[in-house]
């Protein structure tokens, strides 16, 4: 096929190959590591790939294989965390551009300093036989790329090591659902009880959320991960926010159903990995951006 190249895009073309240079001379200047080349923006190492990279039985708190992760018949909702990921402005859950693999790949987002993108939540409940609540957790972390576990050592490590992310309910930023700078804002839970779930679930839990950048990503790439669980809590477990307020406490783990007598579900994770930058990427969208996903840093436009 004969491919036409329009003089827009000619130029846009040129301001990228001239970024990218700029950008590899950076690197080469600042970074002892090859750059990724593949973007034309002058991103942080990626580092290693870590077990936090994809959302798996890695996770403290829930200690899961990752086929029992996959197993559908025993979790209590089916869960996806999506955001733009070519941003085009348009969230897919059909095209391939905005799929798993590259939620869970550095960069992930690529998300500017004052920029705000949307992110949503898609919950489809499988059970309703049980009894207790369902939980569905929003939660920011970072990721250690120095370390193959992607875990710090401790928590003011973390959040001098990783970019400055909030977590909005809208655009207008009135409700703050996650800080990552701020320890008692890293977690925020919603919660519906057997008795209406799942016909509240979109009350009780948001649809969608925006994610600001706020400070930039000073080590590495993909350092930064929204992650969104849905589980099954017992009747008189404790909320997962309690368990988590300090690093390395080993949190309590679900009791296997048999010895409480009561039905058990895994929990179903997701999450997106993003990269806060100084200056926000310009942007092709192919809808002229008309379903709000994106939001420029005040006083710059795309
Ligand atoms: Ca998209």
């Amino acid at each position: 096929m004969k491919t036409v190249t329009h003089p827009r895009q000619n130029q846009r073309l040129q301001r990228q190959s001239r970024l990218l240079a700029g950008g590899l001379l950076l690197a080469a200047a600042s970074i002892p590591f090859a750059a990724d080349a593949q973007t034309y923006l002058a991103l942080p190492d990626k580092g290693v790939e870590t077990q936090k990279d994809v959302p798996a039985d890695f996770h403290k708190y829930f200690g899961q294989r990752i086929n029992s992760w996959r197993d559908r018949q025993r979790q209590i909702a089916k869960l996806d965390l999506d955001a733009d990921m070519n941003q085009d402005g348009v969230l897919s859950n059909t095209d391939p551009a905005d799929s798993g693999s590259f939620e869970s790949t550095p960069p992930g987002v690529v998300l500017g300093v004052g920029e705000l993108t949307r992110m949503v939540i898609r919950l489809i409940p499988y059970r309703v036989d049980f009894d207790g609540e369902v939980v569905v957790t929003l939660e920011v972390e970072g990721i250690n790329r120095g370390a193959r576990t992607g875990e710090f050592e401790t928590l003011d490590e973390e959040i001098a090591s990783m970019g400055h992310v909030r977590v909005w309910r809208n655009k207008d930023k009135k409700d703050l659902l996650l800080d990552s700078r701020d320890p008692t804002k890293r977690v925020v839970e919603f919660t519906t009880d057997y008795k209406t779930y799942p016909y509240n679930l979109p009350l009780a839990v948001p649809r969608f959320f925006f994610v600001e950048g706020v400070k930039s990503s000073p080590l590495y790439s993909g350092d930064v991960r929204i992650l969104v669980t849905v589980s099954h809590r017992p009747p008189g477990q404790a909320p997962y926010a309690q368990t988590t307020s300090a690093k390395n406490v080993e949190p309590e783990v679900q009791a296997p159903p048999e010895r409480v007598g009561i039905k058990s579900f895994r929990t179903s994770f997701d999450h997106v990995l993003m990269t806060v930058t100084p200056n926000h990427v310009p942007k092709e969208f192919i809808n002229g951006n008309n379903e709000g996903v994106w939001v420029a840093p005040p006083g710059k436009s795309y």
